[in-house]
């Protein structure tokens, strides 16, 4: 390690030395990728050193640790973030600018890592950054997939999955520690054996296993000389497998196997709220979570701390399902490997996990069919038996011989196959259970999980989720960072509520001014971006109009293209003269799982669409779609700050919260949205007069539903809506072929399971209002102004200080 660089000429120093040292090369005849390299090495060797104190000082005064055990950390690019942590950013583009290389280049040569599928991800990406702010002591365990999330792209306006090889360039964020391997089992059978004190024991006799290989990343706190640790697991082939290469004489085919034992982390599911069922994942989930409490285990145990107080060292928090095959695995570890008792055991166990659920779409909560687990995880399976066996007895003891009431809340389901829930062995298993936004947890008490919260009230609470600050304001809007600087001072970064002071400023002419002049700025960023990115080309002057966010149906996209559409139809029908039009540019974002039909044809119709009505002279310029491929956390900081409106038209009861509608509502968009999720805490927040509200709410979807839902009617009722309908059916987006979007349109007027003809008129009526609102430029320009002074409660730092006072009961280090 180096001087540490901290200043122009230091840095300068330091980054010539990493460019000769590491990458091998000169200044001058170094590559962008070389210089990428060198920059990420100075801001890492300038963490290093408060890596290793971070790590030094919990190991001499150990604090109770979260653990946070996720599949998905979508993290985004680490340069711009880390350099803002350190304290370097500034310094670090002027030394680069001494050496003639341009900040922004090297920024962009960084592949983000997508180690994610969207909101769960992300959110866990913006947690552990929060948790280092707040010197709150977390390791973040996930998995490190060799490819993320796929890179989309569209042929004939239909997406094509490509892999997302971010690791071909290298990494220069992470350490790779093979000496700290840790063997997985999988497969095999259970022995019983009875000790010379009667009592039973058990032994799991696996069949075969892998290594999994820990990879360190820095999660440095905003200015504060805290670096956390996030440790993502890579399988490899164990020596057992190398042996058998040597044995069997089968080269080949031992060889086969290697590349079997990598599979598990070699791809990412890009599903997400549809399991699948597939073996695979479960090996993903099991492989992960055993590395990852072996790990801090054997830790404490080296420290030849009692295992009886696991509690006051480590609270692992379940993101959702995924990782609740840790349940089992510490009970397996605290009986058969620590000859704890049952009911022991599972005391320690209890208090050590807490579960926050991320979703109410019934087919999203995971079950896995007990043939599978039991091939897979043999003892796991008897534990989870065991562990139902207690727990039902508990529900008679209280309940009474309830039976239906017992089968009900079983972990094991027995139809339409045997099966563990995974979200009521968590329930079960957790000191805390918490959703996303108060209407999710609400929802969650009343309609997902009644009984358990009838056995346990005390057990549930909500945690609204939340952003961080430093990635989603603070690098993706600099100008308006400075902007909000300049006016209340910097403190704000790491205590959003000071955000309120600007409230006084929205009557200030001269700072509305200067808002609207930093939302041209990112306007004008955005057209480059998308033009060098997508070539697409975006009219400045319109209202920038963004629905980013996964494909699904019950998000809603087609209920925005029904909006666009409708547009379209009224202008070319003469009923509306493109002269009376504010220009608008609808953006579309949106990845759709591979294997999902609906939303795969959604994309493609707002592709053909987009086609259509940009080409169309009609229009005069007044209506524009742009739908750029590959949506990710790169391009979200980009699109984000420029956007004038955020869509976030779910039907009410279904998005548990929603994160991206925080990130508009603190970067001075106006939202657009139903009462779901934390739409409802948003508009709270800000006040009804600067939230465009519209559609059912979630007491009156159910009651349709109750009553039956009859879109058909809403179709014939609604000329305009029909008009809209009719025009794509009649192949007005698909070359005259009315075959390409009949299940669309068939699924609108015989199904539409998510209510968008329902919520139809009322969004055509609040879109109206914001047309009229967008015309007012100084209301508007208030009304962003105070959705960002109220909005600080979204940050995800908030989330964290509820997350310690309600469920971990943990202290920052001082
Ligand atoms: C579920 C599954 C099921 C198995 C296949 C792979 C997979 C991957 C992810 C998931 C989780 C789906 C739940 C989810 O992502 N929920 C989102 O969580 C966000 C953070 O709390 C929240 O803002 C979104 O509203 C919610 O949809």
């Amino acid at each position: 390690m180096g001087t540490p660089p901290v200043t122009v000429d230091g840095f300068v120093r330091e980054f010539l030395h990493e460019l000769n040292s590491n990458q091998g090369v000169s200044l001058s005849n170094s590559s962008v990728n070389d210089q990428y390299m060198a920059l990420a090495s100075t801001v890492r060797n300038y963490l290093m050193a408060r890596w290793l104190e971070t790590e030094r000082l919990q190991r001499e005064n150990p604090h109770k640790t979260v653990g946070y055990l996720s599949a998905e950390y979508l993290l985004g690019r680490q340069l711009g973030n880390d350099l803002l942590s350190s304290g370097l950013i500034d310094i670090a583009e002027e030394a680069l600018n001494q050496c003639g290389i341009d900040f922004a280049v090297l920024r962009a040569q960084e592949v983000e890592p997508g180690l994610g599928n969207g909101g769960l991800g992300r959110l866990a990406a913006c947690f552990i950054d929060s948790l280092a702010t707040m010197n709150v002591p977390c390791i973040g365990y996930g998995i490190r997939y060799e490819y993320g999330i796929f890179r989309q792209t569209f042929v004939d306006g239909r997406q094509v999955e490509q892999p997302d090889s971010w690791l071909s360039l290298g990494s220069p964020w992470e350490f790779a520690h093979p000496e700290h391997g840790v063997q997985v089992n999988f497969g095999g059978h259970t022995e019983k054996t009875v000790d010379e004190n009667g009592n039973e024991k058990t032994t799991w006799v696996p069949d075969w296993n892998v290594l999994g290989v820990p990879y360190n990343y820095m999660v440095p706190g905003y200015l504060n000389g805290r670096v956390n640790t996030l440790r993502l697991w890579s399988a490899q082939a164990t020596k057992a497998f190398d042996l058998q290469i040597f044995n069997s004489g089968d080269y080949a085919d031992a060889v086969r196997a290697q590349t079997f034992a990598e599979n598990i982390s070699k791809v990412l599911y890009p599903e997400d709220s549809t399991p699948q069922g597939k073996e695979l994942r479960l090996q993903q989930q099991y492989f992960f979570v055993a590395c990852s409490l072996h790990d801090f285990i054997a830790n404490q145990l080296e420290e030849g701390f009692d295992l009886h107080k696991l509690d006051e060292r480590i609270i692992f928090q379940l993101n959702d399902t995924h990782p609740v095959i840790a349940v089992p695995e510490l009970m397996r570890i605290l009986v058969d490997e620590q000859g704890f008792g049952f009911d022991e055991a599972w005391e320690v166990t209890q208090k050590c996990f807490a579960y926050t659920c991320h979703t109410l779409l019934p087919e999203a909560l995971e079950v896995w069919p007990v043939s599978l687990l039991g091939r897979l995880l043999p003892r796991h399976l008897e534990l989870i038996y065991q562990i139902n066996d207690a727990f039902l007895e508990d529900v008679r003891a209280k309940f009474g011989n309830d039976e239906m009431r017992v089968r009900r809340m079983s972990i094991i389901a027995e139809h339409p196959e045997r099966s563990v829930r995974m979200a009521y062995l968590a329930t079960v298993a957790g000191s805390k259970v918490n959703g996303v936004a108060a209407l999710h947890s609400q929802l969650l008490r009343d309609k997902v999980l009644p009984d358990f919260n009838e056995m346990w009230p005390m057990k549930f609470t909500n945690v609204t989720n939340g952003i961080t600050p430093r990635r989603f304001i603070r690098l993706a809007n600099r100008s308006l960072s400075t902007l909000i600087s300049d006016s209340i001072g910097k403190g704000w970064v790491n205590d959003l509520e000071r955000l309120r002071e600007l409230e006084p400023y929205a009557e200030d002419a001269e700072f509305r001014k200067a808002f609207r002049e930093v939302k041209a700025f990112n306007k004008e960023r955005l057209a480059r971006t998308l033009e060098q990115r997508d070539g697409i080309q975006i009219d400045q002057n319109h209202m920038l109009d963004v629905m980013v966010k996964r494909l699904h149906e019950y998000k809603r996209q087609s209920l925005k293209v029904l909006h666009v559409v409708t547009l379209y139809n009224e202008i070319i029908s003469g009923r509306l003269d493109p002269a009376d039009v504010q220009g608008r540019t609808v953006v579309f974002g949106a990845k759709a799982a591979p294997g999902y039909k609906m939303a795969k044809d959604t994309i493609h119709l707002i592709n053909k669409v987009a086609e259509v009505v940009n080409a169309d002279e009609r229009v005069q310029g007044k209506l524009h779609v742009a739908f750029p491929a590959n949506y990710n956390v790169t391009l979200a900081e980009k699109l984000i700050p420029a956007a004038d409106l955020s869509e976030q038209i779910s039907l009410a009861g279904m998005e548990a919260s929603g994160t991206g509608n925080m990130k508009f509502a603190l970067n001075g968009a106006l939202t657009i949205g139903t009462d779901d999720g934390a739409n409802v805490e948003i508009r709270e927040h800000v006040g009804d007069e600067n939230f465009f509200l519209f559609g059912m709410t979630e007491p009156e979807v159910a009651d349709l539903g109750a009553k039956g839902y009859n879109p058909g009617s809403h179709y014939e009722g609604d000329e305009r809506l029909k008009g809209a309908i009719d025009l794509i059916a009649s192949g007005a987006f698909s070359d005259g072929d009315r075959r390409v979007f009949e299940p669309i349109v068939s699924n609108w007027l015989t199904s539409d399971r998510f209510m968008a003809l329902a919520d139809y008129a009322s969004y055509m009526d609040a879109q109206a209002k914001v047309e009229a609102s967008y015309a007012d430029e100084d209301a508007w320009t208030k009304s962003a102004i105070l959705n960002i002074a109220r909005s600080g409660f979204f940050s995800s730092d908030r989330s964290m200080k509820d997350y310690i006072r309600e469920i971990w009961h943990t202290m920052p280090v001082l």
